[in-house]
């Protein structure tokens, strides 16, 4: 059952610990803030993506290995820009593919396409706006090889019982021979990955308060962010990157819309986002957990992160 914004919000800060689901990160608002997070030199998720999805285009579409039309669906693709560099590399071969595309936020996938036909005048684009559990549904029935993509390391945002009800239900809707490309950000000296989440500029902080923000607008809660802080730290044993907004004083929130008031103490947490770090053998297990075999790992000059295809 997909439970809803005003249920979770409730069931997260009725909780003893509190929390709440970096999913709700992104409204229209909290996208435009993730795509200044991508821009910030601290994250350096997206441009060890970008560089190996520039460098090694050829490598990866010749692994993949259709040789015939297909379809190339992109999960949770916001404005798109690193997967630019792998479509400019098919157009300007004149393969022949069709892209869909699939994000939850109107704004992005408005822009994406827009600024995707500008630069390639001949692509073949059909952005959907949704969840992408509905999205996949599609897929089975198409004759049409498909190549999935799960990049930027969303996949790192899945608790694990999560991830692999995720990556099961890919591979449910796959064909046999149907790939899956997946950006895994990789376990690395901590002090980078430390610094990725918690950068100087605050942006960081802005994109997780920006959901109090959200709560305060389509729920109606009188949330005063300047009585909240942000953390987040970085875990090498378990590779878990944890982040957390923090009540900076004993205090009360009211939300409207669900008729009820929460106390926050001073210092307490709300658990907000989960981003992991794995290890390349962690990948392999990942896969075969779930029904794919690792056909290449594409890493980038530094080793930081992998884009990794997976074969149903
Ligand atoms: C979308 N996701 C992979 C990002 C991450 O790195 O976990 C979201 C993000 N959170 C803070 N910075 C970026």
């Amino acid at each position: 059952m997909n439970k809803t914004f005003a249920q979770d919000v409730l069931e997260g800060l009725s909780a003893t610990n509190k929390h709440l689901s970096s999913k709700y990160f992104y409204d229209d608002n909290g996208s435009r803030i993730f795509q200044e997070i991508m821009h910030m030199p601290e994250y350096y998720l997206t441009d060890s993506e970008f560089e190996i999805l520039s460098l090694q285009a050829k490598q990866i579409i010749d692994s993949v290995g259709f040789n015939q039309p297909f379809n190339i669906i992109e999960l949770g693709a916001g404005d798109g820009f690193k997967t630019f560099k792998l479509l400019e590399y098919l157009v300007n071969q004149e393969i022949d593919f069709h892209y869909v595309p699939i994000d939850i936020s109107q704004e992005a996938i408005d822009s994406l396409s827009s600024k995707l036909l500008e630069r390639l005048p001949n692509l073949s684009i059909q952005a959907k706006r949704g969840d992408y559990f509905e999205m996949l549904q599609d897929l089975k029935q198409s004759e049409t090889p498909s190549l999935l993509l799960f990049l930027g390391s969303n996949i790192g945002n899945y608790l694990e019982d999560k991830a692999n009800e995720l990556l099961t239900l890919f591979q449910e809707n796959m064909k046999k021979g149907d790939k899956l490309l997946i950006g895994v950000d990789l376990k690395k000296n901590p002090l980078i990955i430390q610094k990725a989440y918690l950068d100087d500029g605050g942006i960081t902080k802005k994109f997780n308060l920006n959901l109090l923000l959200r709560i305060n607008r389509e729920l109606g809660a009188d949330f005063k962010i300047d009585d909240f802080e942000f953390y987040s730290y970085y875990n090498p044993d378990t590779g878990n990157v944890k982040s957390y907004i923090v009540s900076l004083r004993n205090q009360k929130v009211h939300i409207k819309t669900l008729d009820t008031t929460f106390d926050f103490r001073y210092d307490e947490l709300i658990w907000t986002e989960l981003s992991k770090k794995y290890s390349l053998e962690e990948i392999e297990k990942l896969a075969k957990n779930n029904g794919f075999s690792i056909q290449q790992n594409f890493l980038d000059c530094k080793h930081y992160f992998v884009d990794s295809l997976w074969e149903k």
